[in-house]
């Protein structure tokens, strides 16, 4: 089986509609989307094309939690009742043919595992886990790596990455891993999202669209 799957869209839907386009060509049997789907700059139409989907979804942080580690109450007033209660009721975690997939860890939806995260340290997160293959995102960062019986997958962001260039984060898992990244127009994508009203449109617009911080500069903040 091979799975799309698309994590941390963060209402990019510029970004996800173009993953979307990809998604399609590569005939996949399933799509997941792994949560921190909506708060971002446009959480509406984020929500209403992953839900006109036949996707598994699960919930990140963001889907649920205010404050920090959550959505802007900007998103929520976005969402509207309905929508706000459809992302907090979602899961947080899914098993697909013998593949684990959550938001963060197995055991949190905001403990971060970077490339600087040891070894040791992931195995110990792992630790109980029966399936082979754990998909995570959280971090927005692209892993790939193998500690014990374990691999240890993270396909990065859809819509708000930390790597070395913008673009569109997300990976095809299954007996074979592939991770990949799609462009799309920054140009119109960060014009609309100064004119989404978000409380940091801007910021949004230059650091998460046009500009993405670097993979180095996210793990300095995240820590191992
Ligand atoms: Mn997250």
């Amino acid at each position: 089986m091979r799975v799309a799957a698309l994590y941390d869209v963060h209402g990019n839907v510029h970004a996800l509609e173009a993953v979307l386009c990809d998604v399609e060509r590569e005939g996949v049997d399933e799509l997941v989307f792994g949560g921190d789907i909506a708060a971002g700059p446009f959480p509406r139409q984020t929500l209403e094309l992953v839900r006109s989907l036949d996707a598994v979804c699960i919930r990140g942080n963001a889907d649920w939690r205010d404050g920090e580690w959550g959505a802007h109450q900007w998103v929520w007033d976005q969402l509207g009742e309905e929508g706000g209660e459809w992302l907090k009721a979602l899961p947080d975690h899914a098993v697909l043919d013998g593949i684990f997939f959550c938001h963060a860890t197995p055991r949190s939806d905001i403990e971060p595992v970077t490339p600087a995260t040891a070894d040791e340290r992931l195995a110990d997160i792992l630790a109980g886990v029966e399936q082979e293959l754990v998909v995570a995102g959280h971090t927005h960062m692209q892993q790939d790596r193998r500690v014990d019986r374990w691999r240890f997958v993270n396909p990065g962001s859809v819509g708000r990455p930390y790597e070395d260039a913008p673009g569109a984060y997300w990976g095809i898992v299954g007996e074979e891993i592939a991770l990949r990244r799609t462009d799309y127009d920054l140009e119109a994508a960060a014009e609309a999202t100064r004119a989404s009203g978000h409380p940091r449109a801007a910021e949004l617009a230059e650091e998460n669209v046009l500009r993405v911080p670097s993979r180095e500069g996210a793990i300095a903040v995240f820590g191992g």
